[in-house]
């Protein structure tokens, strides 16, 4: 269960947090088709309870398995996976299962659900009392019973262990199978037991072939599990049946572009640093989680930071380098934890706008499409199964590296110029720089970089230009 089934010729997952069914569908058609990406990572499609104001966490509070929230129906999710797997896009559900909704007064639901929450109502399910662990909250994280079995946040926690919940887990997992999606996100999986987790996966349908997929194919599983070491749980109990989502990635790649340490030691990235096998790894410099409660973390509001723009920087790295299943995070603005999605005066998601240089308005961010990051997911593609080679460094944080004879990517972490005669192992010939700009009908509108007969060039990064990293690769050959 860890092969992405991603189209050939295609890489890069991106997270499309809050977006509609019918513009994902769009985005597909339109943009990450054409532009090679893998496929995306919606948000929970099941009911959830209704809050006031609307916060965006209002989707991790089932209230029943139908598929009705506020990025559309049934039929619009349907509609959207057809559509994005002829794009050749592969879509991934975010999976919530762990628990129900906490304690709310007259709950209701996206879909017309009511629960009785108090008692442990959900007759959208139907749940009783009977299949929820006895209430008691999180608040040991030494105590893997504790964090398994009581309550996080006071959401209501299902019991796994019980066939009639595992059945209806099962149930909820072969219905988005059914419509063609390739895999899910498991949320919380670190508070669920991994016996449990590996009985209700082994359950799951082989993906459906109508909607290409080779016949015998196994759902990509991805959990979440934050193991930034020092708990009893631990990510190494879960990545024997399923990938697992690496949070040691960003923070360690956040700590260099701070500042805190140096980029190269990241010349041995990857297990050497206690991280996953790279097929068992799912990698993101930030998510919808740390991109809020984590200030040491590098976002979208870090780029205003410094004149280079460090995420950008970190995202870069990410793709170029072969470690892991890349994922990015593609946001809507916010200026507190609790702060709503882009949405109307009654509650209605507001879509974004596409502006002429391909970036995102009406209050989204949308990093997947700031020309640094998908041209190096087109680097990514360019240079898929080829390793880390002839790596330099100058010390510090200023570094370089190529894949295979494919790409070769610098980045100047330094506050000083990069300036150096480096060995690119590219033919010869004269490339475009693919972070300062586009090669657009064989105009390059960046920085070009000329390889000669020994593979050799001059490489340049000045302090003050806007971006901190130079790649090219031989699809970004004039
Ligand atoms: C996850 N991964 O394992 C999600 O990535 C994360 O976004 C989810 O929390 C969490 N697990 C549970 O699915 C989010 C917010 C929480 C929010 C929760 C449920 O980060 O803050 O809790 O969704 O909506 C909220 C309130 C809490 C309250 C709780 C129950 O913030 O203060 O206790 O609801 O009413
Ligand atoms: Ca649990």
């Amino acid at each position: 269960q860890k092969d992405l089934h991603y189209v050939p010729g295609h890489n890069g997952m991106v997270h499309l947090f809050e977006w509609k069914w019918g513009k994902i569908a769009e985005e597909c058609e339109n943009f990450l088709g054409p532009m090679g990406f893998g496929g995306v990572q919606v948000s929970p499609i099941q009911e959830n309870v209704i809050i006031k104001n609307r916060p965006w966490w209002e989707r991790y509070q089932p209230i029943s398995y139908k598929w009705a929230t506020r990025s559309g129906t049934a039929k619009e999710f349907k509609d959207m996976v057809r559509r994005c797997n002829n794009a050749g896009v592969r879509i991934y559900v975010d999976v919530v299962f762990n628990h129900m909704t906490g304690n709310h007064k007259n709950a209701k639901g996206t879909g017309g659900s009511t629960a009785d929450t108090q008692n442990f109502n959900y007759p959208g399910v139907p749940y009783s009392g009977f299949d929820f662990h006895v209430s008691c909250p999180i608040n040991n994280y030494q105590d893997a019973g504790n964090v398994r079995n009581c309550e996080l946040s006071g959401l209501h926690d299902l019991d796994q262990s019980k066939e009639y919940v595992r059945e209806k887990i099962v149930n909820f997992l072969n219905k988005i199978i059914d419509v063609g999606v390739a895999g899910y996100r498991v949320d919380a999986a670190k508070h669920m037991w991994p016996e449990d987790l590996k009985v209700i996966y082994s359950r799951v349908k082989n993906l459906n072939p109508e909607h290409n997929f080779p016949s015998g194919a196994r759902p990509y599983v991805f959990q979440e599990v934050i193991d930034y070491g020092g708990e009893a749980i631990s990510k190494y109990e879960y990545n024997s049946f399923g990938a697992v989502t690496e949070f040691r990635y960003g923070i360690e790649l956040s700590n260099a572009l701070n500042g805190k340490n140096q980029l190269k030691w990241f010349s041995n990235w990857g297990e050497a640093w206690g991280l996953l096998p790279s097929q068992d790894a799912v990698v993101f410099i930030d998510n919808h989680d740390t991109q809020r409660g984590h200030p040491e973390i590098l976002t979208y509001k870090s780029s205003k930071k410094y004149k280079a723009m460090i995420l950008q920087m970190a995202v870069a790295f990410m793709l170029a380098h072969p470690y892991g299943t890349a994922r990015i995070m593609s946001s809507f603005a916010f200026d507190s934890f609790d702060a709503n999605p882009p949405q109307d005066s009654i509650g209605n998601l507001i879509s974004p706008t596409i502006n002429s240089d391909k970036t995102c308005g009406n209050g989204w961010i949308c990093e997947h499409r700031w020309r640094q990051v998908y041209n190096m997911v087109r680097f990514r593609i360019a240079a898929n199964n080829t390793d880390v080679n002839n790596w330099w460094d100058n010390g510090q944080n200023q570094i370089a590296f190529s894949r295979g004879n494919a790409g070769f990517i610098a980045i100047n972490g330094d506050g000083h110029d990069f300036k150096q005669h480096l060995y690119t192992s590219l033919q010869p010939g004269i490339y475009c720089d693919v972070i300062s700009g586009n090669l657009e009908n064989n105009v390059c509108t960046g920085k070009t970089v000329t390889v000669d007969q020994n593979g050799k060039a001059y490489i340049e990064i000045l302090a003050n230009e806007e971006d901190g990293v130079l790649a090219i690769h031989r699809q970004s050959k004039l």
